[in-house]
């Protein structure tokens, strides 16, 4: 990672408008997150269905959960993939995290039609025909991100307790765990049918360095979590670390970025 960057809640010095002076990538002109318009937006038929490979079981000890100081990140050390999509061969899932508000009104990175969601998760994925990230952040369809949007609901989603148990565990920058549960990576998606419906378009990592290299699927179908389960990531996790003054881990979103041109697809009508 980068010097020294952070979000606007840490320190206006080194926020997001500051970021290209950290890193000239961050001020390129296919940068993400973006707002997607759904007025604006190309049918393509290329965008068929997803699959999913190993979604459904991550065995116990090849998982772990970190706090990385920017987010909270969980490590997929398995064979976990998805292909189709429009997407070209297979790409492997590396890791997932979540970007998130204060409370209720905002918290994602991307938006649809200006709306912006609480939290906004993130599954990362690694185009199998390149050997390293270092060798995929060079290529512009190196990465293929998926990326969700969660709102809040009356009720706890259950399949989110997994996640939101461990928090505690890795509340301060550089705390990790590994998990000798199965994970259900599939369980914290919405259902696989609301998945066909999703936006693409070419972008770029979210944080520095801002590498130009990733082919963007946000999907439509929003997942459903309680209030609760959103504010103990808002109120358990901290950028700091153990020792140091803490500072919550709140507001860790980019805004929307230009377009410049780019065009988004839509895998429907
Ligand atoms: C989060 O900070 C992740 O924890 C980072 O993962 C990730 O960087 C970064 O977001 C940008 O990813 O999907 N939002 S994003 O565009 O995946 C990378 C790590 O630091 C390189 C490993
Ligand atoms: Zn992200």
């Amino acid at each position: 990672c980068s010097v020294h960057w952070c979000y606007d809640s840490q320190s206006q010095s080194c926020g997001p408008k500051h970021w290209k002076e950290i890193q000239s990538t961050c001020g390129g002109k296919s940068q993400s997150p973006i707002n997607i318009d759904m007025s604006n937006v190309d049918r393509d038929n290329n965008l068929q269905h997803f699959v999913f490979e190993g979604y459904s079981t991550v065995p116990p000890g090849q998982w772990s959960i970190a706090n990385n100081g920017h987010s909270v990140q969980v490590t997929l050390d398995t064979n976990v993939s998805i292909s189709g999509g429009g997407l070209v061969g297979k790409y492997k899932a590396l890791q997932l995290h979540f970007h998130w508000g204060n409370g209720l009104s905002y918290g994602s990175e991307h938006t649809i039609n200006k709306k912006q969601y609480p939290m906004e998760l993130h599954i990362v994925h690694m185009s199998e025909r390149y050997t390293d990230i270092r060798d995929a952040l060079k290529k512009t369809d190196g990465l293929a991100v998926l990326g969700f949007m969660l709102e809040v609901t009356e009720t706890d989603n259950p399949n989110y307790n997994t996640l939101t148990d461990v928090l505690e565990k890795v509340s301060h920058q550089g705390d990790k765990v590994w998990l000798s549960s199965t994970f259900q990576l599939n369980s914290i998606l919405p259902k696989v049918a609301r998945l066909s419906q999703y936006y693409r378009y070419q972008g770029s990592l979210t944080t520095p360095n801002c590498s130009e290299a990733v082919v963007w699927s946000v999907f439509e179908e929003p997942i459903s979590i309680s209030k609760a389960q959103l504010m103990k990531f808002a109120n358990t996790l901290y950028f700091s670390a153990r020792g140091e003054s803490e500072q919550k881990m709140q507001n860790n979103f980019r805004s929307p970025q230009p377009l410049n041109g780019r065009r988004v697809s839509a895998s429907k009508d």
